[in-house]
């Protein structure tokens, strides 16, 4: 598996933490390293027990590269080992050991919809770009209030939950702010996106994600799901709003120079090439 870098990051998110410094060539686990020391940090909020984490191992034993319950513990990367009963990441040391911020030991599933439209100037026209000559796709973007950095307004899967509700919950509380709309307001916004979010949509990414909050022991993978509005007539009028963990939301030019959270600039590459966009 490809190296992971912002699982490396030098302090711990949300924290005081610093990682133990893991060089490149000692990110995999097969490389023996008698002096690595990972720090042990699971954050107070994990260890308070709310509903979405695991208990500490121990007294807890759960059923891990299988669906346990009803909390799916298996990677999209295949089967990954355990050490002393715990998971260990698959793509390497992080410097940390514990869970973070995060709830599940092991794989923690998030789901990432990404929802495009063309760039059209006043006259409806699509926009090329002057370097490429390829037309220009947007897609809805948000500012995490958490790190404040810009990515896709993706969340975790309950359990139990499909992937493709996710995808249309999670647009629906960070882009459209669903959770503090009426009754009825909500109503509209669920019939507007649901013809859009029920038509097949692109699968980008499917495994692993490079996010600073992935620990040795605990990390974050996701389902990415292109949705586009090929018209502009679709979601593209829908007035975006931020809610839930979102500071903020707007349409954004995908382009290769942008700066996104985790590894979701990757996700869009995808989408660009397979659309035959600007990249
Ligand atoms: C990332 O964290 C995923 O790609 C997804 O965008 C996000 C899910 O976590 P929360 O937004 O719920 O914090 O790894
Ligand atoms: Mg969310
Ligand atoms: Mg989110």
């Amino acid at each position: 598996p490809a190296a992971h870098f912002t699982a490396r990051c030098p302090v711990y998110p949300g924290s005081d933490t610093r990682r133990f410094p893991v060089p490149d060539d000692k990110v995999d686990w097969d490389t023996d390293w008698p002096q690595y020391s990972p720090v042990n940090y699971t954050a107070p909020t994990v260890l308070k027990k709310p509903v979405w984490a695991d208990p500490e191992i121990g007294a807890f034993s759960p059923q891990f590269n299988s669906l346990d319950g009803s909390v799916d513990r298996i990677s999209h990367e295949g089967s990954y080992r355990l050490q002393n009963g715990k998971p260990l990441n698959p793509h390497g040391r992080t410097g940390l050991e514990g869970r973070g911020l995060l709830g599940r030991w092991g794989p923690n599933h998030a789901a990432d919809p990404i929802v495009t439209r063309w760039k059209r100037d006043s006259t409806g026209q699509r926009v090329h770009h002057t370097n490429s000559q390829l037309p220009v796709l947007q897609f809805v973007s948000i500012k995490r209030l958490d790190c404040g950095e810009w990515a896709i307004p993706g969340g975790m899967v309950d359990p139990g939950e499909r992937i493709s509700q996710t995808l249309q919950r999670e647009f629906s509380e960070e882009a459209l702010n669903s959770l503090q709309a009426s009754p009825s307001e909500r109503e509209k916004i669920q019939k507007r996106i649901t013809e859009l979010f029920n038509s097949a949509g692109l699968q980008v990414y499917k495994g692993y994600v490079d996010d600073p909050r992935n620990t040795d022991n605990a990390w974050m993978e996701t389902v990415a799901v292109n949705f586009h509005d090929e018209s502009g007539n679709s979601v593209s009028e829908l007035p975006l709003q931020a809610g839930d963990d979102a500071g903020q939301v707007s349409w954004i030019d995908v382009d290769s120079s942008l700066a996104l959270y985790a590894n979701h600039l990757h996700f869009l590459e995808t989408v660009a090439k397979e659309r035959n966009a600007h990249w």
